[in-house]
């Protein structure tokens, strides 16, 4: 694009030429235009209205783009989310369910990069379309910087936890982008009037060319200085936060045995491995000195209780599988660690549940809100307020400084993340986050079982084959997985140790494997006797269903 504009400038006779090759036509200009003084009346507008077309594009980008990092430089300051991830968050409370599933099919955990590269991609479009129609007259330019500015306001005064600087991010960057809207404009019309006045000499011509090359670049290294600064801020304020996760977690009273090792298929997800989904875009600010976690509602007595209270109580640990809704059949969307905390029973008992309470409904840093039956807070199942996952303090990405795991149901009803209140409470007193987006408000999880090895795609060679992977019915128990090759009869396979029926079981398959293409198919029968039904759902409203196939070719 540098080289473009300079050569438009540089060339205005060409640039129709030039523009038609970048596919960009304003004018019905022809490539073999004849030799003609490029002043003489009849000629110069459609000569000129291109390259300038093209120069106001330029400046609108320029303007734009210095608009959003100066908006992202005032939010770091302000440690807010920046405006795009304010209209990104926006977007996401808003997107429909077939869309939420299209994006995570397409995109799986990288959806939010996804939405954020897609947002980008709108504003420079917008930005350059605004700019190359603001050559006359700046409004469209300046109307399109202060509709995106006031999207972004009103985008970050939805957002839990945001304050005056979200306001504010919008608002100054919008007028940094629009005084360097009029100030790159009045040069581009004052290069076009200069241009189009016949006049013996270029000298004004060359002058202003200069002056908004000059204007251009310092606004465009204002803008990339400003947005440089703002993401170091944002790291700061991440690396701020993880400095708190303390060195190392309150000893447990409980002590597990030592987890199976196997070589296909790892027992316990290590945290590096282990699935991400919810709906934050930029982590919440955690104050681990103020963080306090409400527990209210339907209670005899509120208990507030900060992070120390949490940490001083008697510890367990617990081996959980939890696994997302939207886990396709086969998905990655699923993982198994050792929880460290306390029970979440314990400290509702302590409040003393009301017995017209319906609902454990909890709320996030980042104001994300789900809710599960209370039964299944006091039936005795080991549901957590966690604190540790896998030996370490909870990684900012699942929920420092504290999370719930709850066995048997899926995370979107249960597993907050961040968490900062739990409200007892009556069905119609609230709906968790995904209830009005179109989920089952009860959402047991689904027996389920799904191959990992042979991997997908790996070849395989003809003889003794191991075939592996892990099934789950959580707070149910697995009894049982089955394997068949090629429609063939179904295998018993050979299940790993049964440590609890809150966590998977590995399951293994050995194979004589012959030459040519196969399909393996797995299910897994759970102790409630219920073998995984065939039928092929999708994951909404409340989980998939059908059998796990892989096709394979065996050399
Ligand atoms: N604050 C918050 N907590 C959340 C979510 C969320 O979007 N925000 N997503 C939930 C969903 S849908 C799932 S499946 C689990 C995933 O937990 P993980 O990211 O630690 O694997 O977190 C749950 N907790
Ligand atoms: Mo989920």
């Amino acid at each position: 694009m540098v080289i473009g504009k300079k050569y438009l400038l540089h060339n205005p006779t060409f640039a129709p030429i030039l523009l038609d090759t970048l596919g960009v036509s304003f004018t019905s200009s022809s490539p073999s235009r004849p030799e003609v003084d490029p002043l003489a009346p009849q000629q110069h507008t459609s000569l000129l209205s291109s390259p300038s077309r093209r120069l106001g594009a330029i400046a609108g980008l320029l303007s734009g783009g210095i608009a959003v990092t100066i908006g992202m430089l005032v939010a770091a300051l302000g440690t807010v989310a920046s405006p795009i991830d304010a209209v990104g968050s926006s977007f996401i409370d808003r997107t429909p369910r077939w869309l939420k599933t299209l994006a995570i099919d397409w995109f799986g955990t990288n959806d939010k990069t996804a939405l954020r590269v897609g947002i980008v991609i709108v504003l420079i479009a917008v930005a350059l379309i605004a700019g190359s129609f603001s050559v006359t007259s700046p409004k469209p330019l300046i109307s399109a910087i202060i509709i995106f500015a006031f999207l972004g306001a009103l985008s970050a005064s939805e957002r839990e936890g945001s304050n005056g600087a979200s306001i504010l991010a919008p608002i100054v960057g919008a007028t940094i982008g629009i005084a360097s809207a009029v100030l790159l404009l009045s040069m581009l019309t004052n290069s076009w009037l200069a241009a189009s006045t016949p006049s013996p000499s270029r000298v004004p011509l060359g002058w202003d060319r200069r002056r908004f090359m000059r204007a251009s670049a310092a606004v465009g290294a204002t803008a990339v200085t400003a947005g440089l600064i703002g993401q170091s801020k944002e790291l700061q304020r991440v690396r701020s936060t993880e400095s708190q996760r303390p060195d190392s977690l309150p000893p447990v009273a409980n002590s597990l045995p030592p987890s199976e090792i196997s070589q296909d298929v790892s027992f316990i997800t290590p945290n590096s491995d282990f699935y991400r989904i919810d709906t934050t875009l930029s982590f919440p600010n955690v104050n681990l000195e103020k963080w306090k976690l409400r527990i209210h509602g339907l209670v005899d007595q509120e208990i507030i209780l900060s992070y120390a209270d949490i940490a001083a109580m008697p510890q367990v640990e617990k081996t959980i599988t939890i696994c997302c809704v939207s886990n396709e059949i086969g998905g990655p969307y699923i993982g198994n660690a050792v929880w460290q905390g306390v029970y979440l029973k314990d400290l509702l008992l302590q409040a003393g549940v009301k017995s017209e309470a319906e609902q454990v409904f909890s709320r996030s840093l980042d104001g994300w809100t789900c809710g599960f039956p209370i039964e299944i807070a006091l039936d005795g199942r080991d549901a957590l307020l966690a604190i540790g996952m896998n030996g370490e303090p909870l990684p900012l990405a699942h929920g420092f400084p504290v999370r719930l795991i709850v066995p048997g149901i899926y995370g979107y009803i249960s597993a907050t993340k961040w968490l900062s209140e739990i409200e007892v409470n009556k069905w119609s007193d609230a709906e968790g986050y995904w209830i009005p987006r179109g989920w089952a408000r009860d959402a047991p999880i689904k027996t389920q079982s799904r191959i990992d090895v042979p991997r997908s795609g790996a070849t395989v060679t003809a003889g003794q084959t191991r075939v592996a992977g892990v099934a789950w019915a959580q707070h149910t128990g697995i009894q049982k997985v089955e394997v068949r090759i090629n429609d063939e009869k179904w295998n018993d396979a050979l299940l790993g140790d049964d440590i609890t029926d809150d966590t998977w079981r590995l399951w293994t398959f050995d194979w004589q494997a012959t030459p040519g293409t196969h399909t393996i198919q797995v299910r897994a029968t759970d102790k409630s006797g219920y073998t995984q039904t065939e039928m092929v759902t999708g994951v909404a409203p409340d989980g998939a269903t059908g059998w796990h196939t892989r096709t394979v070719t065996v050399a």
